[in-house]
């Protein structure tokens, strides 16, 4: 009986901890990237965007990207592209298609370096269905978006290549967002494209990373397949009913080789886990516990470097006299730079635990 209020006490801790990350502690936020529970145990982030391009049939002829519309899961967005990046670019570029898609005639681009050019679009958009663990009967149905880059001056515009119109995917101030998409490229014997991934921030666009590039260290011609993965980036809290939206651009202008195709687009929300513990886990009147905080990155194991943990005790709990803490909790997390998992216990920082005592 005398333990029963304690236990709640408790109980009531380890629920404000695990919805403190990223926030400050002035406000709890309504979705967490992973699950809690399993602290130091890494998990993949939460994806809140994703373009399949398979909305929509391509099988009986190529679909441009200013005529498609996104699933559910792509919030059922619209794309916008620059005119080079677009079918009217005549450079064979902002196709949708699959392996069974006939050569789009209309694109004076794509009608360039036959049969070669479209049936290397193809290949990759079989490639990217596999690089994404279909079968080779679902990867000959995978759909893909074409960046071929194929006008007959050899030369193109850097721009847009993909950009969401309606930018009304919710957001979390204070969550970390990345934006990742698998490329293809051929010909990487020549010049390589150069992608700059952006995420849209109540329509701001805010650049991730630049230069990513597909073809890696490749020479080769044949069909390369890469995941490009952007930084995350935190969106700061205090920002208004965050919406998200994505820009993908490619910066280079030559179209000798920059080959590209690309699919599943996405923005992935990649808040740390924290998880919050206590030893012992039930204490009296007048006893102590150490709590433990320990903070896990999602597999992506990107580095984030600005987050911080506010927490605020409940009634009847108060830092002990002799925390057994070296510096204030909040300074030591600020401090961080961390490219992992992390256990705030196992690092070779001072042990972010305190000792708390009931009164
Ligand atoms: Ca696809
Ligand atoms: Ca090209």
């Amino acid at each position: 009986m005398k333990y029963a209020r304690p236990r709640r006490l408790l109980a009531a801790i380890i629920v404000t901890a695990m919805m403190s990350l990223g926030v400050g502690g002035a406000l709890a936020p309504p979705g967490l990237a992973t699950t809690p529970g399993t602290p130091d145990v890494v998990q993949p982030g939460t994806t809140v965007y994703v373009e399949s391009f398979s909305n929509e049939d391509a099988t009986a002829g190529a679909i441009s990207i200013l005529r498609y519309e996104g699933g559910p899961a792509a919030a059922n967005e619209t794309y916008t592209a620059d005119t080079p990046y677009t079918p009217a670019g005549g450079q064979c570029d902002g196709w949708i298609l699959n392996s069974s898609t006939p050569l789009p005639t209309s694109d004076s681009g794509c009608l360039r370096n036959q049969p070669a050019g479209w049936g290397q679009l193809q290949q990759m958009s079989v490639a990217l269905g596999l690089a994404q663990g279909q079968t080779a009967t679902q990867a000959a149905r995978n759909q893909a978006l074409s960046e071929y880059t194929n006008s007959a001056s050899g030369s193109l515009d850097a721009g847009v290549q993909f950009r969401t119109e309606s930018n009304t995917i919710p957001a979390i101030a204070g969550h970390y967002y990345a934006v990742s998409g698998y490329f293809a490229q051929v010909n990487c014997h020549a010049a390589h494209a150069s992608e700059t991934f952006s995420l849209l921030i109540n329509g701001a666009r805010h650049v991730l990373s630049a230069g990513l590039d597909p073809c890696g260290s490749s020479t080769r011609p044949d069909v390369q397949v890469t995941r490009l993965q952007s930084a995350a980036y935190q969106i700061p809290l205090g920002t208004i009913n965050p919406s998200l939206g994505l820009e993908l651009r490619n910066e280079a202008t030559t179209g000798f080789g920059n080959d590209v195709a690309f699919d599943l687009p996405q923005i992935v929300d990649v808040t740390p886990q924290l998880d919050q513990s206590f030893t012992p886990s039930l204490i009296g009147p007048g006893g102590t516990s150490r709590m433990t905080l320990t903070v896990t990155n999602t597999a992506d194991l990107l580095t984030k470097t600005d987050w911080s943990l506010t927490e605020s005790l409940p009634a009847g709990l108060v830092v002990a006299g002799t925390p057994n803490v070296g510096a204030p909790v909040r300074r030591l997390l600020e401090q961080m730079l961390w490219r992992a998992r992390l256990s705030l216990e196992a690092q070779p920082f001072p042990l972010p635990a305190a000792i708390w005592r009931r009164e």
